[in-house]
């Protein structure tokens, strides 16, 4: 071992033994982030630290938290780093403080304003299932290191909670991630207090199951509180004298790989063995014997992720099965968004990192379980990072509990229906889009693909047609919508049969819920998804180092806050310099300008997808990406948005926007209308990272069709002299009202048979009527 080794190591156990007499302080310790580059040097850093403070951990960017003797190390090294937070101990004395103060008087009612330690946390389940003993139930899993029962919840409704289909979730895997067991319970409470009051919640309990394990690993949790605010394992005391296992590195796929730890002294020690610690196994148990389980989601803190396996290699589950993780990751990251407007970013746990013997790869891999990571609140550590400040956590529980509810709908629904293109709000009325679906089963399968059919009705009333789906090959589906006239709906449905009989409806409750398009004409004035080059410009500032606009797919990878892919699946965008690596904005403003657009249409709307980070970095949260607008081709301009410094949208993501030109205040329609996108680096060192794809002007709305004159006896250019013509030469005929098989006489205006004086005075009232 190299001297070096030897004192990092030193540092660490130095450090963990004083924080076993009191609470520990981190007075004076940096947070810093490294860029190792091999594994030696990620190893190193590894030892050398405190903590590992970020959610990245491989090569690239690393935060970790550093002793003040371990940063003259780091220098001494000429390891490059930049210091991220000075005052660590700052955030944490005011959580201390905050929550002693809250502990008191707390009520149900304000329990989610602060967080609540690992013996409250019992007590509020306790009540929960004191109260509702017929939906909720407590068991014991099994018992942690230092011999501290660990519970699971089962909570469901009407009938056999054992055989209907199941969701698990379990949180606190990490004992710093806080608010993980807050969501937790407030999933659980939600559910009970929600049956018999919230029509979807009671019918959901009364479909499917769910078993909620709030606080694995207590006793790290406890320690957490007690000793090491930043305590990441579990309590185990290793053979080297140093304690703790990473929960999420001890489970069995790929355990000891990539990712993880042979180090006892680490914050990813992975154990001696695959579910060597009583806790993991508990979780694997739990799971294994409930074989009604379908999905699972692991809950941690920090960096509004939803990612699927695989971790541990870059590999993907076979393709049925990543539709499934893909689009329900997709539906969760969606529901999230519509509660608070937070972006959590769906994507494979592998492009993220690598990290082997994470729990969502072990459980989908041996027991078939969809199951999810997702990482609560916030998007950074700038915003609080794992002390996430305690007015963030009502609103990262509930937006949760909506991708929680949208998720167990579709395990309720027992298939995965997905839209290959898009399940659209309106189709054109002479070229509907294309219905392509993809139908997946999640609970059982397989599917009795001939029986897959849309149901469909115009208008919100009346009976449903059915109309077949035609198979076009493993799960896909093709089919279409029905004619329909302009300024109508279409609602509709789906049903499929399995092959051992029953048959799935999706929407779940088809018809109380169902699929609605409105159809309209649609008009494309202008439309541009960055395929080819149609005349934008980009202008750069003079300061302007790096990072300048560029059209093209995307080949960063999304690793540096950068879009991974583009937003409207054509494959390329506009980015800011497209290359791996360093691709952000440096030293200045880089601006995307668009050709003239022709928005001259009353309804003219103007249509784009945008993405924007700007959190991570030095100075981070301090600069805006800014739209404009301009009615004279580009003379004068009007903001039309600014995002950030801070706020919901900074985090990455693809984020569509719209705007009605004629609302937009200092803009009239205009046949020459330009919209720019400026991505500027103001502050040092910031990581800037902006694109721009599916740009559209587009109207939408039924032309009036023309109302026929009723005085028009000819159906020829209105009522005019020649219907007064035909009408006098017709007068006096008499015969059957036209509905009764004979034709009709021109003239008889009022279809009763006669050509009369009432025909004569409704074409005299019809006179010069134009159509
Ligand atoms: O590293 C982890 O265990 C998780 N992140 S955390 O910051 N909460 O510790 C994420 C694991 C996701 N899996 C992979 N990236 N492979
Ligand atoms: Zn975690």
């Amino acid at each position: 071992m190299s001297s070096r080794f030897l004192l990092a190591l030193l540092v660490t156990i130095v450090t963990v033994a004083a924080a076993d007499a009191q609470r520990i302080r981190y007075d004076g310790y940096k947070l810093v982030r490294t860029h190792p580059e091999t594994n030696e040097e990620l190893m190193y850093l590894d030892e050398l630290a405190t903590h590992l403070m970020s959610e990245s951990h491989g090569h690239g960017p690393v935060d970790f938290l550093f002793s003040p003797a371990a940063l003259i190390q780091l220098e001494d090294e000429n390891i490059p780093f930049i210091v991220l937070d000075n005052d660590i101990q700052a955030a944490i004395d005011a959580e201390t403080a905050r929550v002693a103060a809250s502990q008191r008087n707390v009520s149900r009612m304000t329990w989610y304003d602060d967080y609540k330690t690992n013996d409250q946390i019992f007590d509020y389940m306790n009540d929960l299932v004191t109260n509702n003993p017929t939906l909720i139930a407590r068991e014991v899993i099994g018992t942690s290191v230092d011999g501290q029962p660990i519970y699971g919840y089962t909570i469901s409704g009407a009938g056999d909670a054992a055989t209907k289909p199941a969701l698990c979730f379990n949180g606190t895997i990490h004992a710093r991630e806080w608010v993980s067991p807050m969501t937790l319970t407030y999933i659980a409470d939600q559910l009970v207090t929600g049956y018999g009051s919230n029509a979807q919640i009671t019918d959901l309990l009364d479909n499917v199951t769910f078993y909620v394990v709030n606080v694995l690993n207590p006793d790290g949790y406890e320690y957490s509180w007690d000793s090491v605010r930043l305590w990441r394992k579990n309590r185990t005391l290793n053979s080297g004298g140093s304690y703790g296992v990473d929960l999420n590195r001890n489970w069995g796929l790929g355990w000891g790989g990539p990712g993880s730890s042979g180090s006892q002294t680490s914050d990813t020690y992975r154990g001696t063995a695959a579910f060597s610690e009583p806790e993991t196994v508990a979780m694997r148990d739990y799971i294994v014997n409930r074989t009604n389980i379908v999905a699972h989601i692991d809950f941690h803190s920090f960096s509004q992720l939803v990612l699927w396996p695989f971790g541990h290699d870059h590999i993907d589950p076979p393709a049925e099965d990543l539709a499934v993780f893909q689009d329900l990751g997709h539906q969760m990251a969606d529901d999230i968004h519509s509660v608070h407007g937070s972006v959590y970013t769906p994507q494979a746990s592998r492009d993220l990192y690598i990290a082997s013997g994470t729990s969502s790869d072990w459980i989908y891999d041996a027991t078939g379980v969809f199951s999810w990571t997702v990482e609560l609140r916030p998007a950074s550590e700038f915003q609080g990072g794992f002390t996430l400040p305690a007015n963030q956590i009502l609103p990262t529980v509930e937006e949760n509990f909506a991708a929680v509810l949208g998720l167990a709908e579709s395990v309720a629904a027992g298939v995965d229906l997905q839209f290959l293109n898009g399940a659209p709000d309106v189709i054109d009325v002479l070229s509907p889009a294309p219905l392509d679906v993809r139908i997946t089963p999640i609970v059982s399968g397989p599917l009795n693909t001939a029986t897959a059919t849309m149901h469909w009705r115009v208008g919100d009333s009346g009976p449903f047609t059915p109309t077949s789906l035609t198979h076009t090959g493993d799960n896909d589906y093709t089919g279409a919508f029905p004619a329909a006239p302009c300024g109508e709906s279409i609602q509709y449905y789906f049903t499929i049969d399995a092959t051992t009989g029953g048959t799935y409806t999706v929407p779940r409750i088809a018809p109380v819920t169902m699929y609605e398009v409105e159809v309209t004409e649609i008009t494309v004035a202008f439309g541009d998804d960055f395929e080819s080059d149609t005349g934008w410009t980009v202008q750069n500032a003079p300061g302007l180092t790096d990072g300048a606009w560029n059209r093209g797919t995307p080949v960063g990878g999304g690793d540096r806050g950068d879009p991974a892919s583009d937003a409207d699946g054509s494959g390329a965008c506009y980015l800011t310099d497209n290359v791996d690596g360093n691709s952000d904005v440096d030293g200045g403003a880089t601006t995307l300008t668009s050709p003239s657009m022709d928005a001259s249409d009353p309804d003219a709307t103007l249509v784009y997808s945008r993405w924007y980070s700007n959190d991570f970095g030095g100075a981070p949260l301090s600069d805006v990406f800014v739209v404009e607008v301009s009615d004279d081709d580009g003379s004068s301009w009007v903001n039309l948005e600014t995002v950030g410094p801070g706020g919901n949208e900074v985090g990455g993501g693809w984020i569509a926007k719209e705007f009605r030109v004629a609302d937009i205040p200092g803009i009239t329609n205009t046949p020459t209308l330009r919209v720019r996108f400026t991505a500027e680096d103001a502050g040092d060192g910031s990581v800037i990272e902006a694109g721009v794809d599916g740009v559209q002007v587009r109207s939408t709305g039924c032309t009036a069709v023309p109302v026929p004159c009723p005085g028009d006896v000819d159906g020829v250019n209105g009522t005019n002299l020649n219907d007064f013509t035909i009408l006098a030469s017709n007068f006096g005929a008499t015969g059957l009202p036209h509905g009764s098989g004979e034709s009709r006489t021109l003239g008889d205006l009022d279809d009763n048979g006669d050509v009369n004086l009432a025909d004569f005075t409704a074409l005299a009232a019809d006179f010069g009527c134009t159509p």
